[in-house]
């Protein structure tokens, strides 16, 4: 059965644990990382090098980096739904979840670390002011491009809205400004909605 290693309170294993739910895989996941330690004993390290979560373990085949185990689960279970068939629309959601990872993600660490993980007496304003603008400046992409459609990709939900999704719900649950996004906050509405998000997805952030 697929093993999943990672602790809930991590968006790169929510991403993974979407991804499950959504393909209806049967699975077992496993505490790992923060509180839960484990990613430091040598059997993880041998697993994952970084000593980091999410790793998956699928029928021997293991796999550490959340993006691409997204990409792995949607290919291998997922042909035609989170994975699509045609390759330009497969192109776009792979293009948005390297610009979730690389682009959008970043730009939240200091505000999400400031915000939710620092005591308020220890916390960097400067840094978290500038997390905060650097974050939202890249939140008004998304919004541009969700104003005229209904997923990342489309009409249709794949990969790249699970990948988004996650980060979505990490800058709209930071107690922080934002500029009005009306169209990804519909968006992220219609993604809460899913029967596969429920459980994986909470707030308030920790
Ligand atoms: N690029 C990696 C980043 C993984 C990562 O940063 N994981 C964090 C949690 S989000 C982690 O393992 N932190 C240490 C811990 O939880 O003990 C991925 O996307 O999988």
């Amino acid at each position: 059965m697929l093993k999943i290693w990672g602790r809930l309170t991590s968006v790169n294993v929510q991403k993974v644990m979407w991804a499950v739910r959504e393909l209806a895989l049967p699975h077992e996941r496993i505490e790992a990382g923060g509180q839960f330690g484990v990613v430091g004993t040598p059997d993880y390290l041998r697993m994952n090098p970084n000593g980091q979560v999410p790793v998956i373990d699928d029928g021997g085949f293991v796999l550490w980096e959340s993006n691409a185990i997204v990409r792995y689960l949607s290919s291998r279970y997922g042909e035609g739904t989170l994975w699509p068939a045609d390759p330009c629309a497969r192109a776009d959601a792979d293009r948005w979840m390297d610009w979730q990872a690389t682009e959008w993600q970043p730009t939240m660490l200091h505000a999400f670390q400031g915000l939710v993980r620092t005591p308020e007496e220890k916390r960097d304003p400067a840094a978290i002011a500038a997390s905060t603008a650097k974050a939202n400046a890249k939140a008004l992409i998304l919004e541009k491009t969700l104003q005229d459609r209904e997923f990342v990709g489309g009409t249709q939900m794949t990969m790249g809205d699970i990948a988004l999704g996650c980060a979505a719900h990490r800058w709209l649950g930071l107690p922080m400004e934002r500029p009005a996004t009306p169209a990804l906050s519909t968006w992220y509405r219609r993604l809460m909605m899913r029967p596969a998000v429920q459980g994986v997805l909470t707030l308030p952030l920790k």
